[in-house]
């Protein structure tokens, strides 16, 4: 926000205390009642060991987009919290909203009864109410922070960066921040009846007869068969989204400022409700430094997909004048943008949106079947031998009797995959044949051995399953509020968690207070280590973790209306009393 904008966002404010008569020292932000305030786009840093967060209902525009927001101090995003390695941190978060709120450190090691998720480590804090948080900090790099109730698709988030005790891997002129989310007028409740009441509401991009799909008449009347669309990529889309850098809609002109010549730092963080950006910056190449706060070793490349929740660190070194910062929806509906640009106002050419991409049989779960059985090609849109085939496709994809009797069979579960694969080489979907370079998890390699070489002692399977047609979502076919015993892990347990998605969605799955590695086929001292992990659609997924924060944490999905609608679950982590756990 340019200082001209900010100091008309402040004039207006003060006008507003004036009219009220509440001439207190107070800004409007702090006083909480809504009274027309608009927020202001951006965050201001917030530095030190004790800082107060604020979280006020506003309203917020973007284009021609007006309707309800959550601000903390003012601004959506909210305040950059930048903090140093081995500080420690007092945080009090002053509730002038009319909802109950909580703040989640994404991806921070707390203890975790400052883990802020109501219902499992804390009750929210109501309307009114004042909390401390307090802890140390153990760690560094980039994080971010976010509401753990309904005010975070509202925009109740913000980016958390940690500098290292010791210095950088990596050298750089500049460090930004480039925080993407989705922001909707229309408020969560809302969207969330919708997606009970049809699935497809917010996907504009149905097949029909008369589309230009690369499809035949075959293929569609098979997947009208199944009652699925191969387009049904997003439950969520740029029909009421509008997509977010830093809180800048694509017409707001968001810029970051580089001379030519210099390295400049990006620290990306997907902070949407439930997005999935691919994030290019055309005309240059990006060096990924660092996933969700842990450096790995540098890979070069043009393109990434990026999960609701993770982040990546690239380092540019742009040479043009201009270059454009895409982030293009997996559903291709629309896009955030913002320009690095040598001189301000200078621009490079967007690109148009790319085609939606189409869901493949390897999305239903059926990735490792022998395809030449059924007369090869792997797209739906294929050369499938014809409607024999997929009737039979359509069968397995409903056979309950491959699923082990761990995972509850009912109406919460509509797809089991046949055949789930382990897909940590693909880039994401609509990205395998863009004809450039794009990150995959296989490439993620961790920049330094870690100490923990112990080999798991037990692998622990878990189901995502899910009904489109119901919207409802589980681990194990039990929603969350049906669930009545949490996964336990003994503490210092060093167990292989095995992800078996039988849906036709990638879920961001997400564990609070630890982080755990990718088995990707890095070493097993160099396997990647994150903290919210993709599961492709009808994949399998397998992460290595060793339990080490005793308490109870948030397991789930962090698609919001996901993790809303059931894809939820509590983690134990305790010493074992006896008897090994289970
Ligand atoms: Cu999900």
């Amino acid at each position: 926000m340019s200082a001209l904008s900010r100091r008309s966002f402040l004039s207006s404010s003060t006008g507003a205390v004036a009219a009220t008569g509440l001439l207190t020292a107070m800004p409007a932000w702090a006083r909480g009642a809504v009274s027309g305030t608009v927020a202001r786009k951006g965050s201001d840093v917030l530095s030190g060991e004790h800082l107060t967060m604020s979280v006020a209902d506003t309203l917020f525009t973007t284009g021609s987009r007006r309707g309800p927001g959550v601000a903390v101090n003012g601004t959506i995003p909210g305040p950059l919290v930048r903090l140093k390695e081995g500080q420690n941190l007092v945080v009090d978060l002053v509730n002038n909203s009319t909802h109950g709120t909580s703040i989640h450190w994404h991806g921070l090691l707390v203890p975790f009864l400052m883990d802020g998720v109501p219902g499992v480590s804390m009750a929210a804090v109501e309307p009114g109410e004042t909390y401390r948080y307090e802890f140390p900090i153990r760690q560094s790099g980039t994080y971010w922070w976010h509401a753990h109730t309904l005010q975070e698709p509202l925009g109740h988030y913000g980016p958390l960066i940690i500098d290292p005790v010791e210095p950088e891997p990596h050298q750089y002129d500049r460090d930004y921040v480039v925080m993407l989310s989705d922001w909707s007028e229309m408020s969560p409740h809302e969207i969330m009846k919708k997606l009970k009441v049809a699935d497809g509401y917010f996907n504009y991009n149905q097949t029909t007869w008369t589309d230009d799909y690369d499809m035949s008449g075959e293929d569609r009347r098979m997947w009208a068969r199944m009652r699925m669309m191969p387009t049904d990529i997003s439950d969520v889309s740029g029909a009421t989204y509008t997509f977010l850098v830093n809180g800048h809609g694509p017409e707001d002109g968001l810029e970051y400022l580089f001379r030519p010549g210099e390295r400049v730092r990006l620290r990306f963080i997907n902070g949407s409700a439930m997005t999935y950006f691919n994030v290019r910056i055309p005309g240059t190449a990006m060096t990924v430094i660092q996933a969700d706060g842990q450096n790995v070793q540098p890979v070069e490349t043009d393109e990434f997909q990026i999960g609701v929740a993770e982040t990546y660190d690239v380092i540019v070194e742009p040479t043009a004048l201009a270059h454009a910062i895409v982030a293009e929806s997996t559903d291709r509906s629309g896009m955030g943008v913002a320009m690095l640009t040598s001189r301000p106002g200078a621009k490079a050419p967007v690109p148009a949106l790319r085609k939606p991409p189409l869901l493949t049989m390897a999305d239903m779960g059926m990735g490792g079947m022998d395809h030449s059985a059924h007369g090869g090609g792997d797209t739906m849109g294929g050369d499938m031998s014809g409607e024999a085939a997929m009737a039979g496709g359509a069968m397995t994809m409903r056979d309950t009797s491959r699923l082990p009797e761990t995972v509850k069979v009912g109406p919460g579960l509509d797809m089991v995959s046949a055949n789930p694969v382990d897909r940590m080489d693909y880039p994401g979907l609509g990205l395998e044949d863009v004809g450039h370079r794009v990150l995959d998890y296989s490439q993620l390699v961790s920049h330094k051995p870690h100490a923990e070489v112990r080999q798991p002692t037990r692998l622990k399977t878990l189901h995502l399953t899910g009904n489109m047609h119901r919207y409802m979502w589980s681990f194990d076919g039990e929603k969350f509020s049906a669930v009545t015993e949490p996964i336990r892990f003994a503490y210092n347990e060093r167990v292989r968690v095995k992800l078996v998605n039988d849906t036709m969605m990638a879920h961001p799955i997400h564990l609070h207070g630890h982080f755990f590695e990718l088995v990707n086929g890095a070493a097993p001292d160099r396997q990647p280590k994150k903290h919210t992990l993709t599961v492709q659609p009808g994949s399998s997924a397998q992460f290595d973790l060793t339990a080490d924060e005793r308490g109870d944490w948030a397991f789930h999905c962090h698609l919001f209306y996901h993790m809303h609608n059931g894809m939820f679950q509590v983690v134990t982590v305790r010493p074992l009393a006896g008897g090994g756990a289970k």
